[in-house]
């Protein structure tokens, strides 16, 4: 298997739209395997397709605490919203950055599984939240499209410095004494 590589925003590739998926065969679930296992590694919660360059309507999420419940959506389509939540999120495509982000408290999703069979989900808590945000992504839509263009654009010029200077932020350059 294989851990794939996460595009970072602003990368304008995270803004393409993904496009049905019509053949669920072989290639797609080795896919499927290293999307877990790129998301287990990461760690995160979940990891929408394109994530990883892949403009395709795929989502992998596990939001258990043994990383035991292993759930994949292809072709998600959200048919009933609930109520109001908000809650912190974060996304790896969005590094060290959490904010309260609100969203339906309760949803139904169909999709197809990693089979091609059609399921049907109900659902609030994490799951639902997560869910909502891996659509998002599908979409084109960052958790950071809800903030302020203030807030929005701070996180852009930090994240855009990290990827111009490298990861090293905090360390000590001099010697220590
Ligand atoms: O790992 C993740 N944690 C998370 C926490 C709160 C709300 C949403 C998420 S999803 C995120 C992984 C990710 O970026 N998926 O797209
Ligand atoms: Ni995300």
């Amino acid at each position: 298997m294989t851990i794939l590589d996460i595009l970072r925003f602003p990368d304008k590739r995270l803004r393409t739209k993904a496009t049905d998926i019509t053949d669920v065969n072989d290639d797609l679930r080795i896919f499927i395997a290293s999307m877990f296992e790129t998301m287990y590694a990461a760690p995160g919660i979940g990891l929408a397709a394109s994530q990883v360059n892949f403009h395709k309507r795929l989502m992998v999420i596990d939001v258990s605490e043994n990383n035991d419940e292993p759930l994949c959506f292809i072709n998600p389509i959200i048919t009933h919203k609930e109520g109001v939540e908000v809650t912190q999120e974060g996304c790896l495509s969005v590094p060290g950055f959490y904010e309260d982000i609100e969203r339906a408290e309760t949803i139904t999703v169909k999709a197809l599984d990693k089979n091609g069979e059609p399921f049907e989900l109900s659902t609030g808590d994490l799951l639902a939240v997560c869910i909502q945000h891996e659509i998002d992504h599908l979409d084109g839509k960052l958790f950071v499209d809800y903030l302020s263009p203030l807030k929005r654009n701070r996180i852009r010029k930090k994240l855009e410095r990290i990827e111009k200077d490298g990861p090293v932020q905090t360390s000590q350059t001099g010697p220590t004494l």
